[in-house]
């Protein structure tokens, strides 16, 4: 039988799938994969595989489903830019709904439809967001659950995820990040603390 593999700490490594989206609205940059992008390869026991997702209904969760049947990840979290706050906010729930306030990446702009006809109605996330939001706030950084990922892709991801390894023992989570600092927008963020927020969320996903 495979041995696990271990860390120099001892700990069996497991793998963590995260990612960031392109930028969208208008946008030069998206601060969720600024910050993706830039955490370190390996954080606790966790290994780290980094991927960009397009805000695009449907290829969004279909990119990562992919990129998961390849890298078999422990732990998927979604990273996600929400304007407009001013904290890191973990989401404890995706919808199974899309609608658009505007066109995403490649022009779609659904009103009202159903993500997966027939499927639940929602699907909380699997990640103890509570523990995760507490855990940010306890090094200074603002953070609070979110009960709202709105309608748009970043839900679109979030609920397609949550129902596709409903039952399987991989865990999804979401977590939605302010503008950061280089957009120029209020509320923000410095993306280096953005960074240690997401850091501190990984460093308590169990
Ligand atoms: N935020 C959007 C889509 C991509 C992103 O970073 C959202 O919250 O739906």
């Amino acid at each position: 039988m495979n041995q696990p593999i271990k860390n120099k700490g001892g700990e069996d490594v497991k793998k963590l799938l995260i990612t960031g989206f392109e930028p969208f609205g208008g946008e030069n940059i998206n601060p969720s994969w600024e910050a993706v992008s830039r955490l370190q390869e390996s954080i606790k026991e966790y290994e780290i595989n980094k991927l960009l997702v397009p805000v695009v209904f449907g290829d969004a969760a279909e990119s990562v489903i992919k990129a998961a049947e390849k890298i078999r990840p422990d732990v998927i979290i979604a990273v996600d830019q929400a304007g407009g706050r001013d904290a890191v906010t973990p989401e404890l729930v995706g919808i199974n709904l899309r609608y658009a306030e505007i066109p995403d990446n490649n022009g779609n702009q659904p009103k009202d439809e159903p993500i997966k006809v027939g499927d639940e109605n929602a699907y909380f996330s699997t990640l103890p967001v509570r523990n995760i939001a507490e855990a940010i706030n306890a090094v200074g950084i603002p953070s609070r659950v979110s009960y709202s990922a709105g309608a748009y892709v970043c839900n679109d991801l979030l609920y397609t995820l949550l129902s596709h390894y409903d039952g399987s023992g991989v865990k999804v989570g979401f977590i939605h990040i302010p503008y950061s600092k280089e957009q120029g927008k209020e509320p923000s963020m410095e993306l280096e603390i953005i960074i240690q927020a997401l850091t501190v969320a990984i460093e308590n996903i169990d």
